[in-house]
């Protein structure tokens, strides 16, 4: 080989090595404030907190923690709202590998970390008359469920994914994971859940054809 051509793969080689860095370290930035993100969980491979794919409704919402307030409300005892603390740090903390497919044909196996939806709802003194769940979020989503499925299906408000706090896209403070159920049931940014009686209620995308109860097994559109 001459020197010419040594020289130029040389640094052709080394251009590719920055390439690839400057690709890695961009995709890693947001991710690692917040520490290391969990890869695999008792021998399962789990997806990333990046191959989310960003459609919602109004894009990503910053929600300021020191200002967040959760809003308890409709057919309680005791309406009332709370901190992130105080939700995060008096119920029981569970976690669990789940599984969001979207309507778009994709879907992350992920770790979840979170609190009951009953225990966080329980406080409130849900009245008899409730049959209904909404749900509401910091972008003007909502979504809503049969009381039967939140409070007696062990489901998690989470927090965490993959053992690092939900970035803000990903739905900071909270998402619900809505085992079972299509991903636009798996509200993100949640701010109100309301305890109701109207079993018309219609979120987002339910108001726009899709199947109310979300079921993965059901049909899509109603
Ligand atoms: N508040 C809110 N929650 C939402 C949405 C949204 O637009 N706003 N989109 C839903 C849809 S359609 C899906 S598939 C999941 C996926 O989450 P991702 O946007 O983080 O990928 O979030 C759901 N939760
Ligand atoms: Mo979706």
């Amino acid at each position: 080989m001459n020197t010419r051509l040594i020289v130029g793969l040389t640094v052709l080689a080394g251009v590719v090595v920055l390439l690839i860095n400057g690709l890695m370290s961009r995709g890693g930035d947001a991710i690692e404030l917040n520490g290391v993100e969990v890869r695999e969980y008792q021998g399962q491979n789990l997806s990333s907190v990046q191959d989310f794919r960003e459609n919602s409704i109004k894009g990503p919402q910053f929600i300021d923690v020191d200002t967040y307030s959760l809003k308890i409300s409709g057919l309680v005892e005791s309406p009332g709202s709370y901190t992130y603390d105080e939700i995060v740090d008096s119920n029981t903390r569970y976690s669990k590998v789940v599984t969001l497919y979207c309507v778009e044909g994709w879907d992350v196996t992920i770790l979840w970390e979170g609190l009951l939806f009953s225990d966080v709802a329980a406080g409130a003194g849900p009245l008899s008359e409730a049959t209904v769940i909404i749900l509401y979020a910091e972008d003007g989503y909502s979504t809503s469920f049969p009381i039967e499925y939140l409070m007696e299906n062990d489901i998690i408000i989470a927090y965490k994914m993959n053992d690092i706090t939900l970035p803000p896209e990903r739905g900071f403070p909270f998402q619900l994971v809505a085992e079972s159920k299509w991903g636009y049931k798996w509200i993100k940014w949640i701010t109100e859940i309301e305890f109701s009686n109207d079993t018309d209620y219609e979120g987002y995308w339910e108001s726009r054809g899709y199947s109310n109860s979300g079921d993965l097994d059901g049909s899509l559109f109603d």
